[in-house]
């Protein structure tokens, strides 16, 4: 039977890919429908960011979807260079057939982590715009006896369903967050609304961290072990990790590996330059495309974007691993993801001898960010 779309909030924090992840849950209807979006002030300049995403939005008849900017602070900043380049974005003539009065209507005021909070509890975004009506009361509390606190690919069942959905009206509909950057919304709203908000949340889908390889923070004093958006706000990751009844999945560096932004992928969208959203993607995509000259160790990856395209098609995640971890907080390791167990790729390995590939958390298909 045809499901209702999922409702999402779009948790990003405005990097190149974050914006591919929007255009691909925007042009997926029949899958989600974003009730919102927030922006941390990590990877970008959140001004700009705000603009583009509200860009975007308009340009894509998608006014009507609330945006607010978080307010919470870095524990380690990103390099200024990969924040500035996101104007490359912004000033992309597809997003700019309109004037700033445009924009004002959709600003937010509320700060994004707010926003977030208001989504999930269902007290009105402020835009008017999507905002529940329902009170916050937890209609249909799950138990998640998975006891996964911290894990990677915990409390995700195979098919994608909860088994208590087709009754209830649309309000009492928990919401999945998707997010692409530091968790520091997330654990926000958790730290501060408790198990009200962590019973209005179904899933919460995160790019970050790396398992069983490297991580990809190059920075004096770190020993590189960590991935970024866990590297932002290492506390974070351990705040939300530590909500057993919110289940998470992780798509780590190990399943992004597998993603470079290459020539090819980008020619690909010219099949499908009659259409404005693929216009919009391999657009996007091409302000990045240089890299696999520039840095072929460490190329560009469709981070967020898999991990976006994992929700849309759970089956392209083969591996789903439900491991015990923890976050480093402090130190030369700190924003590094620690699971409590050897990869079971590595155990595969051992027992059947052949593999030939490094492990993976979460295996992609190669088709992921079409
Ligand atoms: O670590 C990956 C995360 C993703 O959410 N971000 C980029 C993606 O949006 C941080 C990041 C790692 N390496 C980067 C990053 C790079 N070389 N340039 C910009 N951002
Ligand atoms: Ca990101």
């Amino acid at each position: 039977s045809a499901s209702r779309p999922r409702k999402v909030i779009f948790d990003h924090d405005g990097g190149i890919d974050d914006y591919v992840t929007l255009l691909l849950l925007l042009a997926s209807p029949e899958a989600v429908r974003v009730v919102g979006i927030t922006i941390l002030d990590a990877d970008c300049r959140a001004a700009v960011a705000w603009n583009t995403t509200l860009k975007l939005l308009h340009t894509l008849g998608h006014g009507a979807i609330p945006v607010a900017v978080s307010s919470l602070p870095a524990v380690n900043p990103f390099p200024d260079p990969w924040r500035n380049s996101v104007l490359s974005v912004d000033v992309m003539p597809l997003i700019n057939d309109l004037t700033q009065e445009d924009l004002e209507p959709l600003r937010l005021s509320t700060p994004g982590e707010e926003l977030m909070a208001q989504l999930l509890l269902g007290s009105g975004s402020g835009s008017g715009a999507n905002s529940g009506t329902s009170s916050g009361s937890n209609a249909t509390t799950r138990n998640n006896d998975r006891g996964n606190a911290g894990s990677a690919a915990g409390g995700y069942d195979k098919d994608g369903r909860d088994g208590d959905r087709g009754d209830g009206d649309d309000d009492d509909e928990r919401i999945t967050i998707v997010a692409t950057g530091p968790l520091s919304n997330v654990a926000f709203v958790l730290k501060k609304y408790g198990r009200a908000a962590a019973a209005r949340i179904r899933e919460v889908w995160w790019m970050g961290g790396a398992m069983w390889v490297g991580g990809n923070v190059d920075f004096p004093g770190h020993d590189g072990s960590a991935e970024w958006n866990a590297f932002w706000d290492p506390a974070a990751v351990g705040e939300v990790w530590g909500w057993a009844e919110v289940p998470l999945i992780v798509v780590p560096l190990d399943a992004t590996n597998a993603v470079p932004v290459t020539p090819d992928l980008i020619y690909r969208f010219g099949r499908q330059a009659r259409h404005r959203y693929s216009v919009l993607a391999g657009t996007v995509w091409s302000r990045v495309v240089t890299w696999v000259y520039d840095r072929p160790h460490e190329p560009y990856y469709a981070w967020d974007t898999l991990t976006a395209a994992c929700v849309l098609q759970p089956d392209l995640c083969e591996k789903l691993y439900d491991v015990e971890s923890y976050a480093v907080v402090g130190g030369a390791s700190q924003g590094r993801t620690v699971p409590l167990a050897p990869s079971p790729d590595a155990v595969a390995r051992t027992a059947g001898g052949g593999g030939d590939k490094g492990s993976c958390a979460v295996a992609p298909d190669a088709e992921a960010e079409q």
